[in-house]
Formats: structure tokens, sequence, C-alpha cells
């Protein structure tokens, strides 16, 4: 029996991450504000983040410095003795492996992992000391793929690749709580992944996230063995435990990454896990949630109706303005566009602090040709035609009109297509 602890369990924090180009950092500050804050309030020992640490291998500056800031406030939280952070299959091991002989001298270790020997994994056994005592340890596994694993692919193999998979990850798991077992004897032993595992039902919604070549109904809990206390997952962004005995869970991201995931209507926050200390327990996580930082709403619609639509809209004083994805049937994008930005330069003057974003696409229909008096209605068909439909593209896109060579050369390409 050692030291209770409490463990906080979270992840896919996709730091960088932006939608249709839209940057989200001040809802990603938000969001890294509110883990310090839930960490103070809960006085976690241990502080767990498996896996997508950054959206990219190779994040912005902005990105970095929240993250680097991040850490910072978790030093200065006196109650947290540990975190540890894995990478994710969007993060650059490489990138995270290099910070980590300096932020482990702050109790921070980050394993991003790019080894394919088995010696290397027991560099990601990390023990727990609290006052001179190991009360837990934590086997920190990131994302590893196929190819570290050391799986080899030849075409006839594919068909097998779900068994392969299953016995390569079984191994590191059981390798690894071994090698824990030996150094630390009988603590709570704590495992990490990023990794594809199904829940009761066999469940993902609407997007399966396979990283590995999983076949049919993808991984369970059986490849963690019945050594582990708790194992924290990442890699699903939606909370739930891992259908089998284990006692894995995912902690789901703290906010939706898409809109729809947003749409999905799942709670989102971290799991806290308290551990009596006893090497045999299983403890059952509970839920800090997460509050929704901003409103992600899809719009579709006329472009009559547009400005009426964002003028109405109403969320929490303590919200960010809502992030709008809206589909405008226009003749002109590029109008819509400038439209928009309007509405939101006039807010703006209105007193509103933190700008409006959004997402505007344009959709040439029959509808809103008709529907547009301007509009030469000359032949509406024509309108929709490849040309015309490429212009308002570049006009878009660009900001600028099309050259008449860009112009040329599209013409031709529609022409030697429509001749095969
Ligand atoms: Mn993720």
């Amino acid at each position: 029996m050692s030291r209770p602890l409490k463990i906080l369990h979270t992840g896919d924090l996709h730091l960088g991450l932006t939608l249709r180009r839209v940057s989200r950092e001040d809802e990603q500050q938000k969001m890294l504000d509110w883990i310090v804050s839930v960490t103070r309030q809960e006085k976690i020992d241990v502080l767990l983040i498996a896996g997508d640490v950054f959206d990219v291998a190779n994040p912005p500056t902005s990105a970095r410095t929240m993250f680097f800031n991040f850490l910072e406030q978790l030093v200065d939280t006196l109650t947290l003795s540990h975190v540890v952070i894995t990478a994710g299959n969007h993060d650059s091991a490489g990138q995270l492996n290099a910070l980590c002989p300096v932020t482990r001298r702050l109790g921070i270790h980050i394993i991003g992992g790019v080894e394919n020997r088995s010696e290397a994994w027991n560099d990601w056994i990390i023990p727990i000391h609290i006052d001179g005592e190991v009360c837990a340890v934590v086997n920190a596994i990131p994302y590893i793929s196929e190819f570290r694993l050391g799986i080899r692919w030849t075409s006839d193999q594919v068909g097998k690749s779900h068994a392969v998979i299953r016995r390569a990850l079984t191994s590191v798991y059981s390798e690894m709580a071994d090698v824990a077992k030996e150094r630390y004897g009988d603590v709570p032993l704590i495992a990490m992944g990023h990794l594809t595992a199904m829940d009761e039902q066999y469940n993902l919604g609407e997007m399966p996230r396979s990283i590995h070549r999983i076949i049919d109904k993808g991984l369970d809990g059986e490849i963690f063995g019945e050594d582990y206390a708790y194992i924290a997952l990442g890699h699903i962004h939606r909370k739930y435990k891992v259908r089998g005995a284990a006692n894995a869970w995912y902690c789901g991201s703290p906010m939706p990454c898409s809109i729809a995931e947003a749409e999905d209507g799942s709670e989102r926050g971290v799991w806290i896990v308290p551990l009596s200390g006893a090497a045999d327990e299983r403890p059952k996580p509970y839920a800090a949630l997460a509050p929704h930082w901003r409103q992600m709403i899809r719009w579709q619609g006329p472009e009559s109706e547009m400005e009426e639509y964002i003028r109405n809209l109403t969320w929490e004083t303590n919200q960010l303005p809502p992030f709008l994805y809206m589909e405008v049937e226009t003749t002109s994008s590029a109008r819509v566009t400038q439209r928009f930005n309007d509405i939101v330069k006039m807010m703006a003057d209105g007193g509103l602090k933190t700008p409006l974003k959004g997402k505007i696409e344009g959709r040439l229909t029959e509808n809103a040709i008709k529907e547009d008096k301007e509009y030469d209605m000359g032949n509406p068909a024509a309108l929709l035609q490849p040309i015309e439909l490429f212009k308002d593209f570049v006009r878009f896109k660009e900001g600028i009109d099309a050259t008449p060579e860009q112009v040329k050369l599209f013409s031709e390409l529609v022409r030697k297509r429509n001749e095969v």
C-alpha cells in the first residue's frame, strides 16, 4: 500500500489547430488555463497528457509559446509533482523528445518515442516519487507506428494485420509492466497509449480513426493485460471506457476539434482518477466537465438571410463569439465574403471586443441566381458553366480576378476534357 494519489488524465489538445484556416488559439488558451485551474482546485498530483499535444508536427511559434507558458504554470502549481506527456500521431516524436532532458528536471516527462528497439521502452517507465517514496509508476507509451513496432509489411500480410498489431502492442504493455514491477515492486501501475480501441458497442461514431492498419472491429482492452490499475488513452476525441476487462479509458479532447465534433453533442472535459495506493485497485475516473468556450455553428441559407442571422446571434457573456461555418447560396462568393467582413467590422465598431469568426463559402445555385435581382438573368444555366465557376473561385480564394492567361489555360483544360 502506497500513498493515495490523484491523477488528471487529458489529451488531444491539438494546440495550433485551425478550422478552415481560421485560428482557434483564443479557445486553446482558455482550455489550457482551465486545465491549470482544475489541476489546482482538485490538488492533482500527476497530470497525464496522452498524445496530440500539437495539431501538426511543426506547429507555429504561437502554439509553442502557449505550450511553454502552460508548462510554466504547471511548474508553479505546488501540489502537482509530475507531468507526463506522450506524443500522438499528430506530434513530431523527435521534437518532443528534444525537450525532455530539460523539462525532466522540472518533473515534466515528455516522451516522443521513436526507437524501435524494445530496450528503449524501458526509458518510458516513470516512477512517481513523492516525499521520497515511489507511490506509482507510469508506463508512458506514446503513439507507436507499425514500423516502430518492428512490423514490416508485404502485401500478403495485410489480411493478418489485426493479429500482428495486436500481438506487438500486447507485448509492449506486458513487457513494460514486468520491468516496472521488477524495479519498483507492488505499487499501482498506470499506462498511457495513443491508439484506436473500441467501446462496448464497437461504436466509434462517424469517424473511425484508425492509425494502425486495423481490420474489422479494431482493438479492445485485452492488449493491456491485467497488470495496470488504469490505462490513460488518447486519439479518440470522445470519452469512454474501452471494451474488455482492462481499466482503459479515453478522455476525449477538452474542446471539439471540428464542427462535426461540436455537433455530436458529447460532453467534454478531463478525467480525474483517484488512486488509494493499492496495486490491485481499478479506480473509476470522474469527469471535470469543460465549459463551452465557443459555440460552433453550421448555417446554410440564401444570401438575403445571412446578415439577419448573424446580427441575431447570441452567446453567453463568458463565451467567445461563435464560430460560424456558413454555406451561402449566392451568385458571388467574393461579395458574401466581403459582406461578412463588413458585418464583423461593424460589430467590432459597435463594441464587440473579440471578433466574430467564421468561414464563408459561397455556393452558386439556381435559387441564388433567381434571387439575385442585380444579376444578368440572360441564361441562368450558362452561369453554372465551368469557366464562370472558375473565375468566381479565383476571385473568392485570391481576392482578385483570374488573369486572361489563367482563364485561357482553364478553358483549354475544359475543352480537352470534353474531347475525351
Ligand atoms: Mn487527436
